[in-house]
Protein backbone atom coordinates (compact mmCIF):
# COMPACT_ATOMS: atom_id res chain seq x y z
CA UNK A 1 0.00 0.00 0.00
CA UNK A 2 1.13 3.34 -1.09
CA UNK A 3 0.60 6.53 1.29
CA UNK A 4 -1.11 8.39 -1.37
CA UNK A 5 -3.66 5.18 -1.29
CA UNK A 6 -4.44 5.20 2.36
CA UNK A 7 -7.94 7.11 3.25
CA UNK A 8 -7.34 10.77 4.97
CA UNK A 9 -9.62 10.18 7.23
CA UNK A 10 -8.19 7.84 10.47
CA UNK A 11 -10.70 6.20 13.18
CA UNK A 12 -8.21 7.94 15.37
CA UNK A 13 -10.56 11.02 14.77
CA UNK A 14 -8.73 14.58 15.22
CA UNK A 15 -8.91 16.47 18.51
CA UNK A 16 -7.04 14.55 21.54
CA UNK A 17 -5.36 16.09 24.16
CA UNK A 18 -1.57 15.48 23.62
CA UNK A 19 1.13 18.04 23.82
CA UNK A 20 2.15 20.15 21.29
CA UNK A 21 4.19 17.97 18.74
CA UNK A 22 3.59 14.66 20.15
CA UNK A 23 4.75 11.64 17.65
CA UNK A 24 2.73 8.99 19.73
CA UNK A 25 -0.74 10.94 18.42
CA UNK A 26 0.78 10.50 14.94
CA UNK A 27 1.31 6.72 15.11
CA UNK A 28 -2.09 6.32 16.18
CA UNK A 29 -3.42 7.77 13.52
CA UNK A 30 -1.10 6.31 10.93
CA UNK A 31 -1.79 2.65 12.16
CA UNK A 32 -5.49 3.49 12.34
CA UNK A 33 -5.19 4.72 8.52
CA UNK A 34 -4.03 1.47 7.77
CA UNK A 35 -6.41 -0.59 10.10
CA UNK A 36 -9.48 1.26 9.35
CA UNK A 37 -12.55 -0.01 11.63
CA UNK A 38 -11.97 -3.65 11.29
CA UNK A 39 -10.28 -3.03 14.83
CA UNK A 40 -10.64 -3.44 18.19
CA UNK A 41 -8.08 -0.99 20.39
CA UNK A 42 -6.85 -1.28 24.03
CA UNK A 43 -4.52 1.10 25.42
CA UNK A 44 -3.22 0.78 29.48
CA UNK A 45 -2.17 3.39 31.46
CA UNK A 46 0.08 5.67 29.71
CA UNK A 47 0.25 9.30 28.08
CA UNK A 48 -2.29 7.56 24.97
CA UNK A 49 -4.84 6.54 27.23
CA UNK A 50 -5.30 10.13 29.14
CA UNK A 51 -4.85 12.06 25.57
CA UNK A 52 -7.23 9.49 23.84
CA UNK A 53 -9.23 7.24 25.69
CA UNK A 54 -11.67 9.60 28.78
CA UNK A 55 -14.69 8.95 27.88
CA UNK A 56 -17.06 10.81 26.38
CA UNK A 57 -14.63 12.88 24.60
CA UNK A 58 -12.67 9.67 23.49
CA UNK A 59 -10.66 9.80 20.07
CA UNK A 60 -11.48 6.16 19.27
CA UNK A 61 -13.78 5.52 16.38
CA UNK A 62 -14.15 1.91 17.27
CA UNK A 63 -14.60 -0.48 20.31
CA UNK A 64 -11.94 0.52 22.84
CA UNK A 65 -10.90 -1.05 26.11
CA UNK A 66 -8.87 0.61 29.09
CA UNK A 67 -6.84 -2.23 31.18
CA UNK A 68 -4.52 -2.03 34.63
CA UNK A 69 -1.02 -1.21 33.07
CA UNK A 70 0.44 -4.60 32.91
CA UNK A 71 -1.83 -6.61 31.27
CA UNK A 72 -2.39 -5.34 27.58
CA UNK A 73 -1.29 -8.38 25.93
CA UNK A 74 -3.32 -10.43 28.08
CA UNK A 75 -6.56 -8.47 27.44
CA UNK A 76 -5.92 -8.13 23.61
CA UNK A 77 -5.56 -11.85 23.97
CA UNK A 78 -9.01 -12.37 25.29
CA UNK A 79 -10.56 -10.28 22.90
CA UNK A 80 -8.54 -12.14 20.01
CA UNK A 81 -9.86 -15.19 21.30
CA UNK A 82 -13.75 -13.45 21.81
CA UNK A 83 -13.47 -12.06 18.16
CA UNK A 84 -12.81 -15.98 16.61
CA UNK A 85 -15.31 -17.10 18.81
CA UNK A 86 -17.73 -14.86 17.56
CA UNK A 87 -16.43 -15.74 13.86
CA UNK A 88 -15.43 -12.46 13.32
CA UNK A 89 -11.65 -13.37 12.02
CA UNK A 90 -11.40 -10.54 9.67
CA UNK A 91 -11.40 -7.79 12.97
CA UNK A 92 -7.47 -7.03 14.09
CA UNK A 93 -7.17 -6.78 17.98
CA UNK A 94 -4.85 -4.20 18.51
CA UNK A 95 -2.94 -2.92 21.37
CA UNK A 96 -0.76 -0.02 21.87
CA UNK A 97 1.36 0.03 24.57
CA UNK A 98 4.01 2.73 25.80
CA UNK A 99 7.82 1.74 26.72
CA UNK A 100 7.03 1.10 30.24
CA UNK A 101 3.69 -0.60 29.72
CA UNK A 102 5.57 -2.86 27.06
CA UNK A 103 9.17 -3.87 28.20
CA UNK A 104 9.33 -3.07 31.96
CA UNK A 105 5.12 -3.44 33.79
CA UNK A 106 3.89 -5.79 30.88
CA UNK A 107 6.66 -7.96 29.95
CA UNK A 108 5.09 -10.99 31.49
CA UNK A 109 1.99 -10.80 30.19
CA UNK A 110 3.45 -10.03 26.47
CA UNK A 111 6.06 -12.56 26.50
CA UNK A 112 2.87 -15.01 27.38
CA UNK A 113 1.32 -14.01 24.36
CA UNK A 114 4.73 -14.11 22.52
CA UNK A 115 5.37 -17.72 23.64
CA UNK A 116 1.09 -18.88 22.16
CA UNK A 117 1.74 -16.93 19.09
CA UNK A 118 -1.59 -15.11 20.09
CA UNK A 119 -3.09 -13.68 17.34
CA UNK A 120 -3.11 -9.76 18.10
CA UNK A 121 -0.93 -6.73 16.52
CA UNK A 122 0.78 -5.00 19.58
CA UNK A 123 2.16 -1.66 18.93
CA UNK A 124 4.86 -0.57 21.19
CA UNK A 125 5.25 4.00 20.80
CA UNK A 126 8.33 3.78 22.45
CA UNK A 127 8.88 7.49 23.47
CA UNK A 128 11.84 6.23 26.32
CA UNK A 129 10.62 6.91 29.67
CA UNK A 130 7.65 6.75 31.73
CA UNK A 131 6.64 10.09 30.55
CA UNK A 132 2.94 10.53 31.64
CA UNK A 133 3.58 10.55 34.96
CA UNK A 134 6.19 13.09 35.23
CA UNK A 135 9.24 11.79 33.10
CA UNK A 136 10.84 8.78 35.08
CA UNK A 137 13.30 6.96 33.79
CA UNK A 138 11.60 3.43 32.53
CA UNK A 139 13.86 0.70 31.17
CA UNK A 140 13.73 1.57 27.46
CA UNK A 141 16.06 5.05 28.63
CA UNK A 142 18.18 5.85 27.27
CA UNK A 143 22.26 6.08 29.31
CA UNK A 144 22.94 9.25 30.27
CA UNK A 145 19.90 10.81 29.85
CA UNK A 146 18.06 13.15 32.30
CA UNK A 147 14.72 12.20 33.47
CA UNK A 148 13.20 13.17 37.08
CA UNK A 149 14.53 10.12 38.62
CA UNK A 150 18.34 10.32 37.02
CA UNK A 151 19.21 13.61 37.81
CA UNK A 152 22.03 14.95 35.68
CA UNK A 153 23.30 18.21 37.75
CA UNK A 154 24.00 18.40 41.63
CA UNK A 155 26.26 15.41 41.31
CA UNK A 156 24.02 13.44 39.21
CA UNK A 157 25.16 11.95 35.63
CA UNK A 158 21.33 10.98 34.17
CA UNK A 159 20.62 7.66 33.37
CA UNK A 160 23.21 4.91 34.47
CA UNK A 161 21.85 1.85 32.35
CA UNK A 162 21.50 1.25 28.83
CA UNK A 163 18.39 0.18 27.59
CA UNK A 164 16.64 -2.62 27.34
CA UNK A 165 15.71 -4.07 23.48
CA UNK A 166 12.31 -5.09 23.50
CA UNK A 167 12.59 -5.70 19.63
CA UNK A 168 15.60 -8.54 20.27
CA UNK A 169 13.33 -9.84 23.50
CA UNK A 170 10.21 -10.75 21.02
CA UNK A 171 12.65 -12.01 18.45
CA UNK A 172 13.92 -14.80 20.84
CA UNK A 173 10.36 -16.16 21.25
CA UNK A 174 10.43 -17.01 17.77
CA UNK A 175 7.39 -14.54 17.20
CA UNK A 176 5.57 -14.77 13.92
CA UNK A 177 6.46 -11.09 13.11
CA UNK A 178 8.40 -8.35 14.91
CA UNK A 179 9.51 -4.94 12.88
CA UNK A 180 10.61 -1.57 14.02
CA UNK A 181 9.31 1.43 12.52
CA UNK A 182 9.47 5.54 12.36
CA UNK A 183 6.94 8.61 11.60
CA UNK A 184 9.95 9.90 9.45
CA UNK A 185 10.00 6.69 7.11
CA UNK A 186 6.16 6.66 6.46
CA UNK A 187 6.24 4.34 3.41
CA UNK A 188 8.06 1.90 5.16
CA UNK A 189 6.33 2.14 8.51
CA UNK A 190 2.64 2.01 6.64
CA UNK A 191 3.65 -1.23 4.61
CA UNK A 192 4.53 -2.74 7.96
CA UNK A 193 1.29 -1.95 9.76
CA UNK A 194 -0.70 -3.51 6.45
CA UNK A 195 2.00 -6.62 6.73
CA UNK A 196 1.28 -7.29 10.07
CA UNK A 197 -2.73 -6.39 9.54
CA UNK A 198 -2.76 -9.18 7.22
CA UNK A 199 -1.02 -11.64 9.13
CA UNK A 200 -1.97 -14.29 11.74
CA UNK A 201 -0.32 -14.80 14.94
CA UNK A 202 2.00 -12.78 17.25
CA UNK A 203 2.69 -9.49 15.86
CA UNK A 204 5.08 -6.86 17.18
CA UNK A 205 5.50 -3.06 15.93
CA UNK A 206 7.88 -0.42 17.95
CA UNK A 207 7.82 2.77 16.38
CA UNK A 208 10.12 5.35 18.13
CA UNK A 209 8.13 8.30 19.84
CA UNK A 210 9.18 11.63 20.05
CA UNK A 211 8.23 13.47 23.16
CA UNK A 212 9.52 16.72 23.26
CA UNK A 213 8.31 18.17 27.19
CA UNK A 214 10.55 14.40 28.19
CA UNK A 215 13.36 14.84 25.88
CA UNK A 216 13.33 18.26 26.27
CA UNK A 217 12.79 19.40 22.56
CA UNK A 218 11.07 22.04 20.55
CA UNK A 219 7.64 20.83 19.84
CA UNK A 220 8.24 21.29 15.97
CA UNK A 221 11.68 19.28 16.28
CA UNK A 222 9.70 15.62 16.30
CA UNK A 223 9.21 14.85 12.75
CA UNK A 224 13.31 16.36 11.80
CA UNK A 225 14.43 14.31 15.23
CA UNK A 226 12.62 11.09 14.50
CA UNK A 227 14.64 10.73 11.09
CA UNK A 228 18.16 11.94 12.50
CA UNK A 229 17.35 9.04 14.87
CA UNK A 230 17.31 6.84 11.93
CA UNK A 231 19.70 8.33 9.57
CA UNK A 232 22.34 7.96 13.06
CA UNK A 233 21.87 4.35 13.49
CA UNK A 234 19.92 5.73 17.00
CA UNK A 235 17.27 3.91 15.88
CA UNK A 236 17.18 0.77 13.49
CA UNK A 237 14.70 0.13 11.15
CA UNK A 238 14.11 -3.62 10.69
CA UNK A 239 12.06 -6.87 10.38
CA UNK A 240 11.46 -10.10 11.70
CA UNK A 241 9.23 -12.57 9.61
CA UNK A 242 9.31 -16.33 9.85
CA UNK A 243 12.90 -16.87 11.16
CA UNK A 244 14.74 -14.09 8.97
CA UNK A 245 15.39 -10.70 9.60
CA UNK A 246 16.00 -7.92 7.05
CA UNK A 247 17.78 -4.81 8.17
CA UNK A 248 15.61 -1.83 6.32
CA UNK A 249 18.73 0.81 5.74
CA UNK A 250 22.48 0.84 6.51
CA UNK A 251 22.72 3.40 9.34
CA UNK A 252 26.14 5.45 9.45
CA UNK A 253 27.24 7.14 12.37
CA UNK A 254 28.24 10.35 11.53
CA UNK A 255 25.43 12.12 12.85
CA UNK A 256 25.09 10.22 16.49
CA UNK A 257 26.50 13.50 18.64
CA UNK A 258 24.45 16.01 16.01
CA UNK A 259 21.55 13.73 17.45
CA UNK A 260 22.40 13.87 21.41
CA UNK A 261 23.11 17.24 20.80
CA UNK A 262 19.79 18.23 19.70
CA UNK A 263 17.95 17.15 23.39
CA UNK A 264 17.98 18.92 26.47
CA UNK A 265 17.96 15.27 28.18
CA UNK A 266 21.36 14.09 27.03
CA UNK A 267 22.60 18.62 27.87
CA UNK A 268 25.00 16.93 31.01
CA UNK A 269 26.55 14.43 28.92
CA UNK A 270 30.34 13.70 28.97
CA UNK A 271 32.63 13.11 26.62
CA UNK A 272 33.39 9.89 27.97
CA UNK A 273 29.58 9.08 28.10
CA UNK A 274 29.24 10.02 24.56
CA UNK A 275 32.01 7.47 23.79
CA UNK A 276 30.12 4.88 25.37
CA UNK A 277 26.70 5.92 23.92
CA UNK A 278 28.31 5.48 20.12
CA UNK A 279 29.77 2.39 21.15
CA UNK A 280 26.46 1.16 22.45
CA UNK A 281 24.58 1.91 19.44
CA UNK A 282 27.37 0.37 16.78
CA UNK A 283 27.53 -2.95 19.13
CA UNK A 284 23.58 -2.97 18.64
CA UNK A 285 23.87 -2.33 15.06
CA UNK A 286 26.44 -5.30 15.15
CA UNK A 287 23.69 -7.67 17.18
CA UNK A 288 21.11 -6.98 14.69
CA UNK A 289 23.47 -8.29 11.89
CA UNK A 290 24.49 -11.70 13.96
CA UNK A 291 20.32 -12.24 13.79
CA UNK A 292 20.76 -11.53 9.99
CA UNK A 293 23.79 -14.45 10.09
CA UNK A 294 20.81 -16.90 11.41
CA UNK A 295 18.62 -16.56 8.52
CA UNK A 296 17.09 -19.84 7.36
CA UNK A 297 17.01 -18.49 3.41
C1 LIG B 1 0.29 -0.53 38.53
C2 LIG B 1 0.46 0.89 38.14
N1 LIG B 1 1.60 1.55 38.48
C3 LIG B 1 1.75 2.83 38.12
C4 LIG B 1 0.78 3.50 37.43
C5 LIG B 1 0.96 4.96 37.09
N2 LIG B 1 1.22 5.21 35.71
C6 LIG B 1 0.25 5.54 34.84
S1 LIG B 1 0.80 5.90 33.30
C7 LIG B 1 2.41 5.60 33.79
C8 LIG B 1 3.55 5.80 32.81
C9 LIG B 1 3.43 4.94 31.61
O1 LIG B 1 4.65 4.94 30.87
P1 LIG B 1 4.68 4.35 29.42
O2 LIG B 1 4.07 3.01 29.40
O3 LIG B 1 6.06 4.45 28.91
O4 LIG B 1 3.71 5.33 28.60
P2 LIG B 1 3.88 6.94 28.41
O5 LIG B 1 3.29 7.57 29.61
O6 LIG B 1 5.32 7.21 28.27
O7 LIG B 1 3.10 7.25 27.19
C10 LIG B 1 2.48 5.22 35.13
C11 LIG B 1 3.73 4.92 35.86
C12 LIG B 1 -0.39 2.79 37.10
N3 LIG B 1 -1.41 3.36 36.40
N4 LIG B 1 -0.54 1.49 37.48
S1 LIG C 1 4.12 14.05 27.70
FE1 LIG C 1 5.12 13.36 25.81
S2 LIG C 1 4.17 11.37 25.24
FE2 LIG C 1 2.86 12.43 26.76
S3 LIG C 1 1.32 13.55 25.52
FE3 LIG C 1 3.00 14.96 25.98
S4 LIG C 1 4.40 14.76 24.20
FE4 LIG C 1 3.02 12.99 24.16
MG1 LIG D 1 6.91 5.89 27.67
Amino acid sequence: MKLKDLPDESPYTPGDKACGGCMAANIAINVMRVLGKKAVVSVPPSCMSVFAGIFPAINWDVPYFHMQFANLASTITGISRALKALGKDDIVAVGFGGDGGTGDMGIQALSGAAQRDENILYICYNNEAYENTGVQASGSSPYGSWSSTTPAINGGNGNEYFPKDIPRIMIAHDSTYVATAATSHIQDFIQKVEKAKNLKGFRYIEVLSVCPPGWRVPTDSGPKLVKEAVDSGYWLLFEYEKGNLTLNGEPNFDGLREFFSKQGRFDFITEEQYKELEEFYKNRLRKIKNLQLNNQT
